[in-house]
């Protein structure tokens, strides 16, 4: 009879014990679900607290973007990019064809490659023919790039920061002797009026 009784008691008390699981366990999801029903429309708004107000860099082309909000511009000088007048160019660009055009005042951050399997180099010279035969100092400090005259090897970089100006009509030139006659140059315009920096091809 103990046996039994306690048989009994303990029945009971899994009885009771089911019956408040289930009924804890049947609000608990109901409240959940309506928790997260009322979370959802409500984290929307979120984005509104996105810093919006920041400038993003602006891509021109494969080569160039800006920041506006900095002035600043990053542009990628590939000699020999392609096989145009044999290599003998600046992103494709030769004899003129091309044209960059910076705000004056404007950071220019240029990262030169020399893609060729021979040496050339970047500077910066007044937009005057015919080019020197002789080397000379770039018409903007700065803008040039390591071993003007004997050129970079295959393969080899070489990055340079400087200031667009005074604003004029310039050239970038490979200054290895020579190269500059053959066509491996591009138009550099230093605008006073331009908003926004610009990437012309022909
Ligand atoms: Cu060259």
């Amino acid at each position: 009879m103990r046996v039994l009784r306690a048989a009994a008691v303990g029945a009971a008390l899994l009885v009771s014990t089911a019956i408040g699981a289930q009924g804890s366990g049947g609000v608990a999801p109901k409240r959940h679900v309506n928790a997260s029903r009322s979370a959802t429309p409500a984290a929307k708004p979120a984005p509104a607290t996105a810093p919006a107000a920041e400038s993003p860099d602006v891509q021109v082309n494969e080569f160039m973007s800006y920041n506006a909000a900095a002035t600043t511009i990053k542009l990628k000088l590939n000699s020999a990019h392609g096989s145009n007048n044999g290599g003998m160019n600046f992103n494709g660009g030769f004899s003129g064809n091309e044209t960059i055009t910076v705000p004056v005042g404007w950071s220019v951050s240029w990262a030169f490659t020399n893609e060729d399997a021979i040496p050339h180099s970047a500077i910066v010279l007044p937009n005057v023919m015919p080019f020197p035969a002789q080397p000379q100092d770039p018409a903007i400090p700065r803008a040039y790039t390591n071993d003007v005259t004997a050129g970079l090897a295959t393969g080899k970089t070489d990055a340079t920061t400087f200031k667009a100006q005074p604003a004029g009509q310039y050239v970038i030139a490979c200054g290895v002797p020579g190269h500059a006659p053959s066509g491996m140059w591009i138009h550099f315009d230093v605008s006073a009026n331009a908003k926004v920096p610009a990437y012309a091809t022909k």
